[in-house]
Formats: C-alpha cells, structure tokens, sequence
C-alpha cells in the first residue's frame, strides 16, 4: 500500500513559486489558535470537511510535539526509521488542522492564495472537503489558489500534516524532528492585473561609483516602477554599510515595494569580492531555533539573533540547513549580514548505508529536487544579503545537485553557488571545506591542496576561492583554537573566511534538554548542544572569544609603537575612539585618548604609544591590546611552622593535589581516554612524611592510580607569617608521563554554609573565563563578582569557568575576607560543587550547592580544542610541564 505521502513528487495544485513582496494587496494572517487533532497514525478518522468543533486547540505557528501530541525526538546523522525511501512508518504521526476562514468582503475579484511558509512534513489541504492540494519541503513557502473553492461565507479550512513522508528522506538535517504548520500562514488577495512577481538584480560598479538594475515584473497589465534615489546617487549595500533603497513597482491595481541593496558578488583572481573588494565571512551557521517553540522562531527572536551577531562583530550567516523564516532574511538586509542561503536538502542518513540509494543520484527525485531549489531561489531572490545559494547540506553528489546547480546558476548569474559535498567542484563557484585542520586550510590557501585526478577540474577548483562552510565546533566550553584560524585566513586571500558550527544550543525548555531526554530510543545526546549562545541566546565564553578573535580593527603594540589594523573591506577607523589608561596594580592612574589619524579600509597604520607598564589601549570597544604591569610581590614576614585549620573565616575540610577536570565534551571526543587510562581522575593519596623544620610544617604526599607505577610526589609546605599563613607546594610528576594534563595544582575546599554566595574578587584576567587557547576576550584588570555568576551554565555541566594570569584573589562571606596571593600568576577556578559533581551532572540543575567552597589554584591548565567535530588542542595549548611550584599568602 502506498500512501499518497509516499509518492516522490512535487506540491500538487501548487501556485509558481515568487518572490516574498510588501504589497498594498489585500493579506488576511492566519496565525493563532486552530482545531487540532492528534492521531498516532496517518489514519485519523477525522474527514476534511469536519469543523473540529469541540476538538482541541493549537497555536499556529507550532509544532505539535511541544503541546504534548507526541515528543521530539533527536538524532544527527541517523535517520530514526528504516531507510526505505520512500516508504516511511506505518506509526506515522498525523495532525489533523481545521479553523473557519471567510474571504474578506473587500476582496473584489482576483484570485486568493493560500500561503504556508512551513509545515514539518507532508501536507493537504482542504476548503469546505474540497482538496486544494498537497506540499512537502518542510522549511518552503508554497501558495495555493483557493478562488474557486471560497464561498464567501464561513468556510471550513482543513489541513492535515503527515510527521513523516517521503521529503522526510531529503531532512535529515542535525536537529529536532519536530512537526506540524509551524510557520506563518496567510490569505492573500492577488488582484486582477496585480503583481505575482517581481525580479530585481541591483548591482553596483565600483569602478565608476554607481548602482546598476534591472527590475522584471509580472502582471497582466503595464507595470511602472520607481527608486527611491537616482543609481547614480546609490551607496553600495554590505554588512558594514547595509544602504537599502526603496523601489516601488506598480499597476493600476497593485503596487509592491522592495528594500533593495546595490552590491555585486563576483569571483575574480581566485578570490571572492564583494563591489571589488574582498568578501570574507567571519559567519556562523544558523538554525531557526527557540527553546519553547522549536523552529516556530518569534520575531523578536530573530531580532535578538541578529543584534547578538552585529554586537559580536559577526558578518555572516549561512542559513543552516534550510531557508529560514523570511522575516530573518529582512533583518539581515537591514542590519547587514551576508547570507549563504541553503536549500532544504540533506541525506546524511544514506552515509551509513555507502550512499546507496541516495536520492540526490535517483532521477525519480530530481523533480522534487528541482522543486526545492527554485521555491527557495525565487523566494529570496530580491535579498540583498543574499550573496550565496547553497545547494544544502551532506547530501553526498549526484545529478539531482547538478541539475540544481545548473538550474540555479542560469536563473541568478548573479551569485555563486555552493555545496560542499561537490568535492571536485564540478558544478560550484566556490570550493567549501567543513572542519579542516589548520594545516589543511593553510595548504589550500597556499593552493597546495592535493591534486583531483582529473587535470582540468583540479585546475578549475585550485582557481576558486574556498570558504569552511563549518567550523569551529561550539560545542559544550570551546570552541578553542579560533585565533589560530583566523591567522591562516588572514594569511590567504584565497581563503574567503567561514562559518561556527554553530550559532545556538538547541535545548529544549527550561532545563535545556536534549537527545534522549524525551526516552527516544535512536538518539543522539547532547551534539544538538554546540551553540555560541546558550538556548536562552545567552552569550558563551566562545561567542565573546569569536568577536574579538574577528573583531574589524586590530590593536598591537610593538616597541614603543601601536599598531592599528583595520580589517573592514569598506569602513574607515574615523569613527572609532581610541583610549589609553595606565593603571599600577588595579588602579587607574591616568587616561586619555589617543590621536590615532583614520585608517582606511584594509590598511594599516602607526602610532607612538604612552609610555609606562600597566597600559592598556581600547579602540571603542571593538578592540584592546595591554602591556600589563607586574604585579608587585607580597612583602613577607618571618615564617614559622604552622598548620593552619581555618583560612580567613573558612575552616579547611580538605588540601589535595588536582590534575584533574571534569571532562569537555571536546575533551571526551580527544583527551578523556588517555587521562582516564592514565588514571588521573582517581589518584590515591599515601602521606610520605610530615615533620617541621625551622620555618615550615611539611607534609609529602605521593598520589597514584590504581594499578599504574606513575604519579606524583607532591610536599606541601606550611608556615605562619605574622598572621597570614604561607603555602609552597613542589608537584613532581614520576614515571612515564607522554600526556598533557587536564590541569596541575591544587584543590582547597573550604567550609562556608552558602559557597554560591561568596563574593569572588580578583585581579587577572577576566571578566569571563579563559583557557589558553581561549583568551583573546579576557583582559587584565580587577573583577567581582558571586561564585555562582563565576560558573558558565553550559547545557551539559563540565569544565568552566578558568580565570587565567589570576595574581590575588579575595572570597567574601559574611564571616569575613580570605585574601590569596600568589607569587606568580595563577589559573584559579572557585566553584560552589566538586569536579566530581560536575563530571556527574548531566544537566544543570542536577549540581547543588553544600557547604563547601571549591579553590582550584592551578600552576597550567589545558586549552579547549574543538574535538568534538574537528581538531584538537593544539600543541602549544597543552599542558605538559613535569614540575610545578606554587606559593600562596593566605590571610584574613
Ligand atoms: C556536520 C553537519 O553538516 C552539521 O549539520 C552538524 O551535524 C555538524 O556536522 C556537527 O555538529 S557534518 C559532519 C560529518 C562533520
């Protein structure tokens, strides 16, 4: 039996696809509560005519599965039914949608299309039991003509939407499966000569200084049309500057309006140029995604999505996997970030199986193929920020992608085209990577890569730029390495930049759940998790680390000199302030601003710089450079043995060594095995000796694993100086040790019945946390803050929240101030729960707070990498040192 869902085929009944236009037409919204059904199977039982009356009610835009029809469900890769294609399960859950429509009075003749911008997965619809049509490409607008079936009265719209189909074979992108009309739907009035389409290429020649058009319009009647502004006059549109002008277009019976941008992509010499200048994304990838809604994304999320990027420098975003709601698509054209648009195709799950049976190779697909590109290329056709279509995502090669490629590159000359899974670039303008290692990515900008074996097409793709469409693995803390890759793109100008995997965590609901969590058998844990921003679009440590790692001007210092770097393709620095401060310790002695004449786009200028340590230089607040001043050492009295029980108001319950941290989920997929195997998380404790001498109390402790000759001999050394306490401890690593550590120190857990509440203050650097292959956003100063603002709430806990090149610290209770010094800078990590905690909490809130105070003074940490998907720590970022000395000053 073969279900009309599982016929590989176009929209039937649809409208051609157009271009998305503000119209003085009439547009009659449909969002907002409809009937609803639910049916474990496709069979509902319920006939299209029926009103729904008493049946429940859902909001639309949704999806089903988050109002308690069904559960999400997460899988990456794997598609979580049989590879069948087409056929799909038998349990195929179905919703059933109804609500009254009434074609509004003033709706004199014309025609009326229905239009649906998204519905997860297969679709029919019914006015009054009358068929309309049906649809699938989930994230596509498709329009229906409903004239001849609206009465004028109440009637009876029936939709039913089928989770799974056989387009379900061509969405196995890496996120929820969820369901349902979970974008906007509308009514629109197309009058009698109105304006079905509009197709306008606004160039700008930035040679002779000017925009250049064409506008195409189709109508039955003669079609006038109007630029805000003389193309002469025209500024240019780019991320940096993104100048829309307004083009109205009319008949006698309709007039639309466009927000158009000037710009021209091209790929010239090898390199990809926007209006002649270099294009290079410092982008991320983005999902439409809200931790209520799913992909049902509010307006105002999409707002805060792009306000986030433009604050944090980013100015790029490839639409990952699919085309996203169209309103995101406005944002970027008014706020100014380059698109790469991508079509709504992935086959992953047919890597599994050696792509066998993949439909991006099977002529019986390549209609519905055909279909998918064109409904998003006429869609978004007129954006401005539109520089790029993409093909889609893991949907291994064949001619269906071909044929899209050819397709597109015919109906729009006027933007390349990408896919990365076109390897030899045989039908792409750009060459596209995902995670390459840095050598890899510098081999290619070099045009080093390896040979394809077939001379003309390895010449052809060496002469094309190359972007990575994913990088940088956001992933649980991390990504690290990024300034590393930044300095192999700058260092290329084949290299047109990339895209972070990814923009946001998609948790779901408050406690940010993911693969597994909804009891799916087929999942795939927290990899849904590998966001910049938290599911809430808080900011993480590796967002605030991309911006400054991409940030458009560059400070250095060299010598007596500042160097200023503009990195903007069209911008000069005139705007920008640059300030100096001197600080001695953490105070500000003195501050200015600094004379620094404008730098033109992509130059590069010197200036003299104050003199004196502790100098700090900011321009605006895109960029910093310090030369901090050393830190001046603790004078110290007398020492006497001693062993302190209390430090401050806290009474110590325990002094251990630490080589140990709960694991990243970029350490699981590198580090993790190796430490466990080394035993480092289970060190056992045996005290050598404790005697006093003169000035200390010392105490030699060696710590080693289970069943393994290696580890550490570690003497703690105690003395009372006046009344502060001094700490010295000699860490010696013995036996065969070919691994970097986790971290080398020491652990202090101090009682204090509320830790979280501890007031942490410190000099170092900060605000946010740092490790070493991670820093480029923290800088010197004095920070403050609770001990629980100190910890970073990544979805799945672990590792966070290193404040590195820590000299002092303070903890404040209500019973008093514990002051800690080093005599070099630290790594210092103060938490309210143990690593212990940490490495066994699978959700946030799963950590809870006792009464003791965690210290974590550490002579080296390990970096961050991006493990989980792409290159681990790099080298320089380990920690591998076989000795390690720390010396603290504790006092009152
Ligand atoms: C890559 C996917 O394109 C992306 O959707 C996401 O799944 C990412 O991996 C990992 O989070 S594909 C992978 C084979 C590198």
């Amino acid at each position: 039996m073969t279900a009309a869902y599982e016929i590989i085929a176009p929209p039937t009944g649809a409208a051609p696809a157009r271009a998305r236009l503000a119209t003085d037409a009439g547009v009659l919204s449909l969002d907002g509560l409809w009937r609803f059904a639910w049916s474990p199977t496709a069979e509902t039982g319920r006939a299209p005519a029926d009103p729904g009356e008493g049946w429940d009610e859902i909001p639309v835009p949704g999806h089903w599965q988050l109002y308690g029809y069904g559960s999400p469900a997460y899988t990456n890769v794997r598609f979580p039914f049989p590879i069948d294609p087409p056929r799909v399960p038998e349990a195929n859950p179905t919703g059933e949608y109804r609500r009254v429509v009434r074609r509004p009075e003033e709706w004199d003749g014309g025609r009326v299309l229905l239009r649906f911008d998204g519905v997860d997965s297969w679709f029919e619809v019914w006015v009054n039991g009358v068929s309309a049509g049906t649809s699938s490409g989930s994230r596509l607008t498709v329009e229906f003509d409903v004239t001849g079936l609206l009465t004028g009265g109440d009637d009876v719209l029936a939709v039913r939407v089928h989770q799974w189909s056989f387009g379900s074979y061509l969405e196995d992108q890496d996120q929820w499966w969820l369901s349902g009309i979970f974008r906007s739907v509308a009514l629109l009035h197309r009058p009698d000569g109105g304006i079905d389409d509009v197709r306008v290429v606004a160039g700008y020649d930035h040679i002779k200084g000017g925009g250049t058009l064409s506008v195409e319009a189709t109508s039955t009647r003669p079609v006038r049309w109007e630029l805000s502004s003389p193309l002469t006059e025209v500024q240019p549109w780019s991320a940096e500057n993104p100048q829309l002008y307004r083009l109205e277009v009319s008949t006698d019976a309709e007039t639309v309006s466009l927000d158009i941008g000037f710009r021209t992509v091209s790929v010239e010499g090898g390199r990809l140029l926007l209006n002649g200048a270099p294009l290079v994304f410092r982008g991320v990838n983005r999902h439409d995604f809200d931790p209520q809604c799913g992909r049902a994304v509010s307006r105002e999320a999409m707002e805060r999505d792009v306000a986030l990027m433009k604050q944090h420098h980013i100015n790029a975003v490839r639409t990952s996997h699919y085309p996203p709601d169209p309103y995101f698509l406005q944002l970027c054209d008014r706020h100014g970030l380059y698109v790469v648009e991508e079509c709504d195709i992935e086959t992953h799950g047919f890597s599994l199986v050696d792509w066998r049976g993949n439909p991006s190779d099977d002529p019986a697909w390549a209609d519905v193929y055909l279909d998918r590109m064109r409904r998003m290329v006429e869609r978004d056709k007129n954006a401005a920020g539109v520089v790029m279509w993409s093909l889609g995502n893991e949907s291994g090669w064949g001619r269906n992608l071909a044929a899209n490629a050819r397709w597109t590159a015919e109906r729009d000359p006027s933007r390349p085209v990408h896919y990365e899974g076109d390897a030899d670039c045989e039908s792409v303008d750009v060459y596209s990577r995902m995670y390459p290692g840095y050598d890899e990515l510098a081999a290619i900008g070099r045009g080093e890569e390896p040979a394809l074996a077939d001379p003309a097409r390895d010449r052809r793709r060496r002469g094309l730029p190359m972007i990575m469409c994913e990088y940088g693995h956001a992933m649980g803390n991390g990504p690290g390495g990024l300034a590393e890759y930044e300095a192999v793109i700058d260092a290329h100008p084949r290299l047109a930049g990339g895209f972070i995997w990814e923009w946001i965590d998609h948790g779901l609901g408050e406690k940010g759940l993911y693969g597994g969590d909804f009891g799916e058998t087929v999942h795939d844990g927290s990899f849904v998790i590998d966001g910049l921003v938290l599911p809430d679009r808080a900011p993480s440590p590796g967002l605030a680390e991309f911006a400054a790692v991409i940030a458009p001007v560059r400070l250095r210092m060299d010598g007596d000199e500042l160097v200023v770097e503009n990195r903007w393709s069209f911008t000069s620095t005139e705007k920008v302030v640059f300030g100096w401060s001197l600080s001695a310790d953490d105070m500000v002695i003195d501050e200015g601003v600094l004379d620094v004449p404008a730098v033109g786009p992509l130059s590069s200028r010197r200036v003299p710089l104050p003199p004196g340590p502790g100098l700090t230089v900011t321009a605006g607040d895109i960029a910093f450079v310090q030369r901090p001043a050393p830190a001046a050492p603790a004078a110290i009295g007398s020492l006497k043995p001693a062993r302190p029980a209390k430090l401050g108001p806290f009474p110590i319950a325990s002094l251990t060594l630490d080589a140990w941290r709960a694991p990243t989920e970029n350490d699981r997929a590198s580090l993790e095995e190796r430490w466990r195997t080394a035993g480092l998380h289970q060190l056992v404790a045996r005290t050598v000796e404790e005697r006093s001498d003169e000035t200390w109390w010392r105490r030699r402790v060696h710590y080693g694993p289970p069943g393994l000759d290696s580890g550490f001999d570690v003497e703690y050394r105690w003395a009372a100086a006046g009344e502060a306490y001094r700490l010295e401890v000699d860490i010696d690593r013995r036996g065969e040790w070919r691994l970097p550590l986790p971290r080398l120190g020491v652990a202090l857990a101090l009682r204090t019945p509320a830790p979280g509440s501890v007031w942490l203050d410190w000099l170092g650097l900060g605000p946010g946390e740092s490790y070493p292959d991670s820093r480029a956003a923290v800088r010197h100063g004095r920070y403050g803050m609770t001990v629980r603002e100190a910890q970073t709430p990544y979805v799945v806990p672990q590792e966070n929240g290193n404040r590195s090149a820590v000299s002092r610290l303070t903890l404040s209770s209500p019973d008093g101030d514990l002051h800690i010094e080093g005599d070099k800078p630290f790594d210092l990590a103060v938490r309210p729960w143990s690593t212990t905690q940490l490495e066994k909490a699978r959700h946030a809130d799963d950590l809870t707070e006792g009464n003791l105070l965690w210290v974590h003074l550490a002579a080296g940490v390990t970096g961050l990498g991006s493990a989980s998907c792409g290159p681990a720590v790099r080298p320089s970022a380990e920690y591998r040192a076989a000795q390690a000395r720390l010396a603290f000053t504790f006092s009152g």
